[in-house]
C-alpha cells in the first residue's frame, strides 16, 4: 500500500510508484519514522510505511521484502530502538540498499539502537544515520534514487538551494537582533 497520498507530492513522473520501503519496529516509532515519509513526500519520491519486527514478527518482515522485490522498491530503510536488529536483518535478505534509523527510547536513549545498528559484520552494510535522525535517512534515500532518476537529483538541488536560502536569512535576522557585525 502507498501511504505516500499527501497532496504536496510533485508531479514527477514515478511519484506514484514506491521506491522507499520503511519498514519500522512498532506503531509506537511512527511519530518519528513519518518524518521520513515526509521529507520523502517533499522530494516528490513515493515511499510505503510497514510496521513490522525483526524479533515480534520476522515472517511479516520477509514477506515484506519479498513483495517490495517484487514491486521494484529501490530503497530500504529499518527503524527501531533497543535492540535495533530490523535494519541488520533486512540487509542479510536484500541486494538493494539499505539505510538503517536508530530509535531513542528505552534505557540508554538510542545508544542501544545506535549500536545495534550500525555494527554490522563485513559485506552486510548497513548505512546507519543518527538517532532519530529520521531527515537524513530520506535524504541520503534520496540521494541514492538520484544516481538513477535526474528528476529527484533536480529535487535535492532545488531544496539545498531553498535550505541555503532559509539558513542565510535566519543567520541574517539573528545576528540583526544580537547586533554582531558579520564577517565578510
Ligand atoms: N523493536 C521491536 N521489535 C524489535 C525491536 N527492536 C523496537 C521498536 C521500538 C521498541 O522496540 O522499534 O522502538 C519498543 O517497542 P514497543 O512496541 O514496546 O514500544
Amino acid at each position: 500500500m502507498n501511504e505516500s497520498t499527501d497532496s504536496n507530492q510533485t508531479s514527477l513522473k514515478h511519484a506514484d510508484k514506491v521506491l522507499v520501503g520503511i519498514l519500522t519496529g512498532s506503531p509506537n516509532d511512527l511519530p518519528t519514522v513519518v518524518k521520513v515519509r515526509d521529507t520523502l513526500t517533499e522530494l516528490g519520491i513515493a515511499s510505503e510505511i510497514v510496521v513490522a519486527s525483526a524479533h515480534r514478527t520476522p515472517d511479516k518482515v520477509l514477506a515484506y521484502l519479498d513483495r517490495a522485490h517484487r514491486e521494484g522498491v529501490q530503497v530500504l530503510i529499518g527503524c527501531a530502538g533497543v535492540a535495533a536488529h530490523l535494519a541488520g536483518v533486512i540487509a542479510g535478505h536484500t541486494r538493494l540498499p539499505v539505510i538503517g534509523l536508530p530509535l531513542s527510547g528505552g534505557v540508554m536513549s538510542g545508544l542501544d539502537a545506535l549500536l545495534s545498528t550500525v555494527q554490522m559484520p563485513p559485506g552486510v552494510p548497513v548505512a546507519t544515520v543518527a538517532v532519530d535522525g529520521a531527515k537524513n535517512a530520506a535524504m541520503l534515500a534520496a540521494r541514492i534514487l538520484a544516481l538513477k532518476f535526474p528528476e529527484i537529483n533536480a529535487a535535492l538541488e532545488a531544496a539545498a538551494k531553498k535550505e541555503r536560502a532559509r539558513y542565510d536569512q535566519t543567520a541574517d535576522e539573528a545576528l540583526e537582533k544580537f547586533k554582531v557585525q558579520n564577517s565578510k
